[in-house]
């Protein structure tokens, strides 16, 4: 079996010498993982962990456990738990630097990679690494440049990503020769770092020369990684936005390894195409509008409904805007979940956001009122398996508080986020040998054959 074989691979000394300090924690990890992984396979590889109907053949494989993420996964009950730990634990246990409020995403990207709570010294040596890797190669602007302006922001982003990947470190050494496979989680991590390095970069400038007439804005190099996306899209005078920044990159980083865009990445990259290319097609499918594009759906919706009123609706009113919504065949977008069954946390922590910076923006208001009056419209509805609002219930509001108010950058802001997650389930990927993604396409004809009458 595959991976089994690969689980047995030894960790050649070879790279030693040279292993920064992040390297090292993960290695330090994965004895005893691929052991834990080994014996699991060796002892339990026959047993049955879920199984598939026709519905979800047929309805995208929900709920089908069939496959593996160590980064991260959604309790129904308590949310997504980042590797085991619930947002208000991730929140709370981060480490920030002084005066900060919100935690350092470097301090993230270290526990997604290494899967353990960081000191600050250690949020602090990722936020070394990605100011030593940051600068973005000429072209990757000059193609950018060179598409028509209006081109879609995510577009642009996921361009941006492919084309650098004549910088990568895995395909370099994968087409030398110079890499074992035991080695290919080490070049898959070099690549990661390089990558998210330069995603702050990317995404400013996307913002500055899509919507500002700008260009690129040099970063300050006093400032964290999130803090200089805020710098570089000209909002660091308010320094509440840099703490935004770091709220809302720690709560879209991972969501699961099934979901549209982190399964893409994961499927691409099982194929040993590097991250460069795994991460921009994971990127194409966050611009889905039933993936990424719904926080900018739910500004929309609570600006529609603003609009709507001369005055600041009432609960009585919301209420009857939200049945014309519905009564006309279409969601509240920002409520409902597939797997939740209660509030989102990642949306209470964005609450509790507003409520501390922002709590008389009047749409950040209607965010509250919509919380108290919709729930108990959707109950009424009868089908809806979960009623409470989702991360996008309130993410679009915020950003729009703070003047970026073109809707269709977020899903970009999202895709910086999101590329925390996937390529740290590459590199464990990569570091448990997982094989290249088979699963089994049938035919209506076929799926005739197994269960009807013969
Ligand atoms: N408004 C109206 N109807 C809704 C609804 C909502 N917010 N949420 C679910 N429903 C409906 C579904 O459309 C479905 O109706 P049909 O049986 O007529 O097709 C029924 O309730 C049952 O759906 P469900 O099992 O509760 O939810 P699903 O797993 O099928 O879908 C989701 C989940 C998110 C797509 C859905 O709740 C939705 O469309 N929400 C609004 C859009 C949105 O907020 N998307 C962001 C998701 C964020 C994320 O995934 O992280």
């Amino acid at each position: 079996m595959l991976v089994e074989k690969n689980l047995s691979m030894e960790i050649p000394t070879v790279w030693t010498d040279q292993m920064p300090d992040l390297e090292q924690r993960i290695a330090a990890k994965l004895p005893a993982w691929r052991e834990r992984v080994r014996n699991l396979i060796q002892e339990h590889g026959e047993d049955i962990i879920s199984q598939v109907t026709v519905s979800q053949a047929y309805g995208g494989t929900r709920g089908v456990n069939a496959m593996i993420s160590e980064i991260s996964h959604i309790d129904p009950e308590k949310g997504i738990r980042l590797r085991g730990f619930t947002i208000p634990e991730v929140l709370e246990n981060l480490p920030r630097e002084k005066g900060m409020d919100y935690p350092l995403v470097g301090g993230l990207y270290y526990l997604l990679l290494v899967g353990e709570m960081p000191t600050l010294a250690e949020a602090l040596m990722v936020e070394e690494e990605w100011k030593k890797r940051r600068a973005v190669p000429d072209y990757v602007f000059q193609i950018l440049r060179a598409l028509p302006k209006d081109t879609h922001p995510m577009t642009m982003f996921s361009q941006a990503i492919l084309a650098m990947q004549h910088e990568s470190s895995f395909a370099r050494m994968y087409q030398e020769g110079t890499i074992q496979k035991a080695d290919y989680w080490r070049a898959t991590l070099e690549d990661s770092l390089d990558l998210t390095a330069k995603l702050p970069s990317i995404a400013a400038f996307i913002y500055n020369h899509r919507y500002m007439d700008g260009d690129f804005i040099e970063p300050d190099l006093s400032l964290d990684w999130s803090g200089n996306f805020a710098h570089m899209i000209g909002k660091s005078e308010y320094s509440d936005y840099l703490e935004l920044c770091r709220l809302f990159f720690i709560l879209h980083s991972d969501h699961e390894g099934a979901n549209a865009s982190a399964h893409a990445s994961h499927l691409v990259n099982s194929t040993l195409a590097d991250v460069y290319y795994s991460c921009s097609a994971a990127m194409s499918a966050l611009s889905g509008p039933l993936h990424g594009l719904a926080n900018q759906e739910c500004l929309k919706w609570l600006l529609n409904v603003r609009e709507s009123f001369d005055e600041f609706p009432t609960a009585k009113q919301l209420e009857t805007f939200a049945w014309d919504t519905l009564n006309e065949g279409k969601v509240i977008p920002g409520y409902g979940h597939a797997v939740l069954r209660t509030t989102d946390p990642r949306f209470t922590a964005q609450l509790e956001f507003g409520e501390k910076y922002c709590p008389h923006d009047e749409i950040y208001q209607l965010v509250k009122l919509v919380y108290e009056v919709v729930p108990g419209v959707l109950s009424q509805l009868g089908k809806v398996k979960n009623p409470w609002p989702n991360v996008d219930a309130i993410n679009g509001t915020l950003q729009h508080h703070y003047g970026v108010r073109e809707l269709n950058f977020y899903t970009v802001l999202f895709g910086v986020s999101r590329v925390l997650g996937i390529t740290a389930d590459a590199v464990w990927s990569r570091a448990l040998g997982f094989p290249i993604e088979r699963p089994q396409s049938l035919t209506t004809e076929m799926v005739e054959k197994l269960v009807l009458p013969a």
